[in-house]
């Protein structure tokens, strides 16, 4: 649901996941907080809520009903009201523009029990807050300058990273370093075009305000930097969201024991009966830093089982949706190998063939066959054995090396993360591109101004420069309530 933008309203949500905890958090954000505190909150000191210093914690007992607002100022604990705690806790005040919203933000850290949370949202609502919406702290913080639109992304990806590589760039990400890297790029561009567009209201006298060859060195030089930042989006991609590999290939050639061996455990089961995986199973693992998602299907052939027939349509579907598709086959029954079951649609764009059960044949007939298939396919064709593990550290090794090239670094240049940054990438570097084309050919200026002006807004909504409602309400909505 897309957050309303009403600044005034003050707002409060539990910030802490649901279930059991050690500690719940409910936070208040906005102009009123402090006040809204003050009536939801009775100071073990007795001292006032107004008094409390930025950043400290304070022991208190949470109340219900609200202290009415007439009498909050006089409160103590002798106030004659028929008022209950709804459970003893720390109060902590983060003074504006110190805070995550860059708003005063009082929260209140109470035992981790739904029912205390859920009381305690409604006694700080019955004293004048709003529930907040989905992603509503964040949206704020970056409406009040305290984050920009990508850093506000990398909140929730810091928040989902389920990888030590994905966290550490959502880590990066918040830091600001591409948000850096883009206002560093966009900035040379609107340098640019504030001189352009001086030439331009200034014709009639002839002034150059910057030269054509210039003009044609930023140009080239920024093109070349969104260009590597582009280049980086299928290995950020991958590191941010993880690998889906799916496991394909006729009945009985060993992919749900591969499946098992590459997830150390016996997720599937395993017969010697052909048809034995109906259905997908899916399961994760992290190599070195990288999520993969592995998915066994069942066995590819002609049926005239219908349960079979499903698992064969739901296989397919995978395959269409994965990003690699290792083709299992049989080497014990190479020469009886149907290639026609080996389907290569074009998406994904990546297939590896694994020849299974090598402990059943001879190293040279192995060879043969991974010859031969290699020159029909052009694909990867890597030999394994699953009963005795030979093979499966170099498949696992180019699973990885086919996304995240070896020389890669996570700790050096920006890598792009979002399908919305590539997206806006995309549009900046083709109008980069045509704004250094009509440069080279002398086009007017005014020509040249529009799609360097382009490339500048495309940078921008990056970083949330420019930017519409929709856009925001999309990304906003994407986090849960309470962040
Ligand atoms: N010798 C040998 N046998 C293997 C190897 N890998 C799997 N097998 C055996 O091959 C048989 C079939 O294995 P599964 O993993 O069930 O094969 P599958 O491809 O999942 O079969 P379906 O689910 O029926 O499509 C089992 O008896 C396994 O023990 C291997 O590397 N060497
Ligand atoms: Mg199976």
């Amino acid at each position: 649901m897309p957050a309303v933008d009403a600044p005034e309203d003050t707002i409060c949500a539990i910030a802490t996941p649901a279930g059991e905890g050690g500690i719940g958090i409910v936070r208040i954000s906005g102009p009123h907080a402090v006040d809204i505190a003050s009536r939801v909150v009775r100071l073990r000191s007795n001292g006032s809520l107004d008094t409390l210093a930025s950043h400290k914690l304070y022991l208190a007992d949470i109340l219900s009903p609200p202290i009415p607002s007439t009498d909050h100022h006089m409160r103590s604990s002798t106030t004659l009201r028929s008022e209950h705690i709804i459970d003893e806790g720390l109060v902590v005040y983060m003074k504006a523009p110190h805070s995550f919203t860059a708003e005063d933000v009082v929260e209140l850290h109470c035992h981790g029990s739904g029912l205390v949370l859920h009381q305690v949202c409604e006694a700080c609502v019955a004293a004048g807050a709003r529930l907040a919406q989905a992603g509503e702290f964040t949206k704020r913080a970056f409406l009040n300058g305290r984050l920009d639109l990508s850093q506000a992304e990398a909140v929730l990806d810091t928040i989902r990273a389920k990888s030590e590589l994905s966290l550490q760039l959502a880590q990066r990400q918040l830091r600001g370093e591409l948000a850096q890297e883009i206002g560093r790029l966009r900035t040379a561009l609107v340098g640019l075009l504030v001189h352009l567009e001086a030439g331009i209201d200034f014709a009639e006298e002839d002034i150059a305000f910057v030269r054509r060859d210039e003009m044609i060195i930023i140009l080239k030089e920024t093109l070349h930097q969104v260009r590597q930042m582009l280049a980086t989006a299928e290995t950020g991609r991958v590191l941010r969201d993880g690998v889906r590999v799916v496991i394909a290939g006729e009945p009985n050639v060993g992919k749900s024991s591969l499946l098992n061996r590459l997830l150390r455990e016996d997720r599937a089961i395993v017969t010697d009966m052909p048809g034995t995986t109906r259905d997908l199973i899916e399961e994760s693992v992290t190599w070195q830093g990288l999520r993969v998602t592995l998915i066994d299907t069942a066995g590819l052939r002609d049926t005239t089982d219908i349960v079979e027939q499903e698992g064969i349509r739901r296989s397919k579907e995978a395959q269409d949706q994965a990003d690699i598709v290792l083709h299992v086959i049989n080497a014990a029954q190479q020469l009886t190998m149907n290639m026609d079951h080996l389907r290569f649609p074009s998406h994904p764009l990546k297939h590896v063939i694994v020849i299974n059960k090598i402990d059943l044949v001879s190293t040279i007939l192995v060879q043969q066959v991974s010859d031969a298939l290699r020159a029909r396919t052009q694909c990867l064709v890597l030999p394994v054995s699953v009963r005795t593990g030979e093979g499966l550290e170099p498949l696992k090794q180019a699973i990885r090396t086919e996304f995240v090239k070896p020389s890669f670094e996570p700790n050096e240049s920006v890598v792009i993360t979002h399908v919305r940054h590539h997206a806006a990438l995309t549009r900046a570097e083709l109008s980069l591109s045509e704004s250094l084309a009509s440069v080279e050919q002398g086009v007017e200026p005014e020509f040249v101004a529009v799609d360097l002006r382009g490339a500048a807004d495309a940078l921008g909504e990056i970083v949330g420069v420019i930017t519409s409602d929709d856009v925001l309400d999309r990304i906003f909505s994407e986090f849960c309530i309470g962040k």
